[in-house]
């Protein structure tokens, strides 16, 4: 099996790469990722000399250089992680968020379509369903909740997916969506909450809570989303959805009150800050579907998930070092001597 990774390079789709080459010794990985300022490719130095193992360089959106990769690479399959995914950055400058992925996913269909594929795996966000309100803790997301987007980010991710049901319908495309939840672990980059938290509290700095702090988040452990996508591309029903969530819905003050407790630091370093614009108030999952259709659920619970993502940032600090002064940025060319 030859599996295309897109944003292999990236926090979900690195811990989806490692995943797959574990579980699947016998498969295909070939990494596609253009390396914007959050793909890192160091984070992928432990599997760059594993024959089953190819990184490409390379733009969604490049039409020319994605046909070229499916000629050489013949995939059965492209699970497509490949986007801009800070909701913040949306809000500052949308147009990149739509053109990677809404036309980035275009293209990568496009050439599902020209060289024949088994499955085209779209990763979705929960955020495609707009917010539920803090007083109706009774109300989940399910896949049939309308689509009903806040912010520039989710809205390009919304195009993206009817896009992807439209290719199914239209042109016979086999495709699946997963829609997760907030997701962490190693390798998050750390301009997103949890990361973000960590980091600073490393170095005393303030830590920024927008508004109140009173938004909910339902957070997934990165490792439980990726065994949620390998058996939906493996026995998921084409041309359907599946919600992934663990039910662990927290306010983001008391993630961030846990992170200052874990790391001894007080919570006086805490700040609130001016709100997001548009702010989501609270996400939550019902996984029922791919529980009953497929067997899944989280295996992390959220106090080890936790504790293992703050260690993990203790042992690998030049990781997230490097990330903070920009030294990151150069390293493909320190590698492979080439932009
Ligand atoms: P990330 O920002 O950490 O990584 C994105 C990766 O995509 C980077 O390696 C980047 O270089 C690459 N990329 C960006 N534009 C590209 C382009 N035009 N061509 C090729 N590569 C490009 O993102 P993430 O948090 O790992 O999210 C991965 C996917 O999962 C996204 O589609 C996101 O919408 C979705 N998702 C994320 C979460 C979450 O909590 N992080 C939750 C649900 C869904
Ligand atoms: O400094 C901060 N202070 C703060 O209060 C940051 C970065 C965030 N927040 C709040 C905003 C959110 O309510 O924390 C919450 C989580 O924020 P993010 O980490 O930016 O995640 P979110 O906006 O929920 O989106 C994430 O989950 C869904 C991912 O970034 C998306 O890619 C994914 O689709």
């Amino acid at each position: 099996m030859n599996i295309i990774v897109t944003g292999g390079a990236g926090f979900i789709g690195s811990n989806f790469v490692f995943h797959m080459l574990e579980k699947h010794p016998d498969y295909r990985i070939i990494c596609l990722d253009k390396l914007t300022y959050a793909g890192n490719l160091s984070t992928l130095k432990s599997v760059m000399d594993n024959p089953n193992f190819r990184f490409v360089k390379l733009d969604i959106c490049d039409r020319e250089g994605v046909y070229k990769l499916f000629e050489e690479e013949h995939p059965d399959m492209v699970v497509n992680f490949a986007a801009e995914s800070h909701v913040d950055r949306s809000i500052k400058d949308p147009s990149v968020f739509l053109q990677t992925n809404i036309i980035g996913t275009s293209v990568l269909m496009d050439a599902c379509r020209e060289y024949g594929i088994k499955r085209y795996h779209q990763v979705s966000t929960d955020e495609v369903y707009g917010d539920l309100p803090l007083d109706r803790p009774d109300l989940f997301f399910t896949e049939t909740t309308p689509i009903h987007t806040s912010s520039p980010y989710s809205s390009s991710k919304a195009g993206a997916d009817l896009l992807v049901m439209a290719y199914h319908r239209t042109f016979g495309l086999p495709v699946t969506i997963s829609r997760c939840s907030n997701n962490y672990g190693p390798y998050h980059f750390p301009e997103k909450l949890i990361p973000l938290m960590i980091v600073n509290c490393l170095h005393d700095k303030p830590l920024p809570v927008y508004g109140e702090g009173l938004n909910v988040r339902d957070w997934l452990y990165v490792e439980d989303h990726c065994r949620a996508i390998d058996l939906i591309i493996h026995n998921g029903t084409v041309g359907e959805v599946y919600n992934v969530g663990g039910h662990n819905e927290m306010k983001n003050i008391d993630i961030v009150k846990l992170i200052c407790h874990e790391l001894g630091k007080p919570e006086s370093l805490i700040t609130y800050v001016q709100d997001r614009k548009g702010h989501d108030m609270r996400y939550a999952i019902d996984p029922t579907k791919i529980h009953n259709e497929l067997g899944w659920l989280p295996e992390t619970k959220f106090a080890d998930g936790i504790k293992k993502t703050i260690s993990w940032y203790l042992e690998n600090r030049e990781w997230w070092e490097e990330i903070i002064s920009g030294d990151y940025q150069t390293y493909y060319e320190r590698m492979y001597g080439q932009s």
